[in-house]
C-alpha cells in the first residue's frame, strides 16, 4: 500500500468558502513515512512566504500499489533570460513550437497575469481557441518513483529547490495525458521568480518570469481539441502516478 497525502491551506476560511490559496503539497509516500510527511506539509502550511493560514487541510489516503501508474520524467532544459519580457517571449515561442495559437497563448498570459484571487488550481485553455474552462483543477496523487533517481536527474541539471522537484513531477504527470499539448506556469510564491513551458518531452525551466515580491502566478495547461474533458480531470485530480526516470 502507499498513502496518497495532500495539504492546502488558505486564509480567509476553506478554499470553498471564499479563502484565499497559501499552499499545498502532494506525495505518495509508505506507512513508514507517512508522520514525517504529515509534519513537513504541516510546517509548510504555517510558514509560508504567502502569510498565515486559518485553514489547513490534511488528507490521507490509502492507494493499493497496482492502481499507481507510471509515467516518466521529462528532460531539463534552463534559459536565463536577460527580463521579464525576454523571458516571456522565449515562452511565447516555445508555446508556439508545440502549435498552440496565438489566441491562447495570450489568453494564459493574461489569466495568469491577473490571477489576482490565487487560486490552488491550474487553467485549463483550449490549444486552438484560447477558450478557458470555467473551472480550475488541483492535479493530484503523484510522486517520484524513486526518491533517489529524481534527486539525481534534478542535480545533474543544477536544479535542487523544492520548487523544481514538485514542479518536475507535475508537469510529468501532465503532459502524459495525451489531451494536454503543453504547459505554463510560475510561481505564486513571491520569493520565487523561476517558472516554465513543458511541451513534448521537456521541461524549460526559465526566469525571471515575473517580478521578485510578487503573489501572483499559477498554471495554465494547453488541451487539444475535443478534450474529454471528465476523463481528463479525472485523470489528474485522481489517478496515482509514479513519475519515473527510468525507462
Ligand atoms: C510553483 O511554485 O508552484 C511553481 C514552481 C515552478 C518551478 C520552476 C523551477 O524552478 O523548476
Ligand atoms: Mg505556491
Amino acid at each position: 500500500m502507499v498513502y496518497s497525502i495532500r495539504m492546502r491551506s488558505a486564509q480567509g476560511g476553506p478554499h470553498e468558502q471564499g479563502g484565499q490559496h497559501i499552499s499545498g503539497a502532494e506525495r505518495l509516500v509508505s506507512l513508514e513515512n507517512l508522520t514525517k510527511v504529515s509534519q513537513e506539509f504541516l510546517e509548510r502550511a504555517l510558514h509560508h512566504s504567502k502569510g498565515q493560514p486559518d485553514f489547513i487541510n490534511l488528507q490521507i489516503d490509502e492507494i493499493p500499489d497496482t492502481s499507481v501508474v507510471k509515467v516518466p520524467a521529462l528532460s531539463i532544459k534552463t534559459t536565463e533570460a536577460s527580463s521579464i519580457s525576454e523571458a516571456h517571449a522565449i515562452a511565447t515561442s516555445l508555446l508556439q513550437n508545440a502549435h498552440i495559437s496565438d489566441q491562447a497563448i495570450t489568453a494564459a498570459f493574461h489569466q495568469l497575469q491577473q490571477n489576482t484571487e490565487t487560486v490552488s488550481g491550474a487553467w485549463l485553455v483550449q490549444a486552438d481557441t484560447g477558450a478557458i474552462h470555467p473551472q480550475t483543477v488541483r492535479v493530484s496523487r503523484m510522486d517520484a518513483e524513486r526518491e533517489e533517481d529524481i534527486h539525481q536527474h534534478l542535480q545533474s541539471h543544477h536544479c535542487s529547490s523544492m520548487h523544481s522537484r514538485e514542479a518536475l513531477i507535475l508537469a510529468s504527470k501532465v503532459l502524459a495525458s495525451p489531451h494536454i499539448v503543453g504547459e505554463l506556469c510560475w510561481s505564486d510564491d513571491p520569493d520565487y521568480t523561476t517558472g516554465y513551458v513543458s511541451y513534448g518531452n521537456t521541461y524549460h525551466r526559465l526566469s525571471p518570469m515575473k517580478d521578485y515580491g510578487s503573489p501572483i502566478g499559477g498554471r495554465v495547461f494547453f488541451i487539444a481539441p475535443y478534450t474529454p474533458l471528465e476523463e481528463l480531470i479525472t485523470y489528474l485530480t485522481s489517478t496515482p502516478t509514479w513519475v519515473t526516470t527510468k525507462g
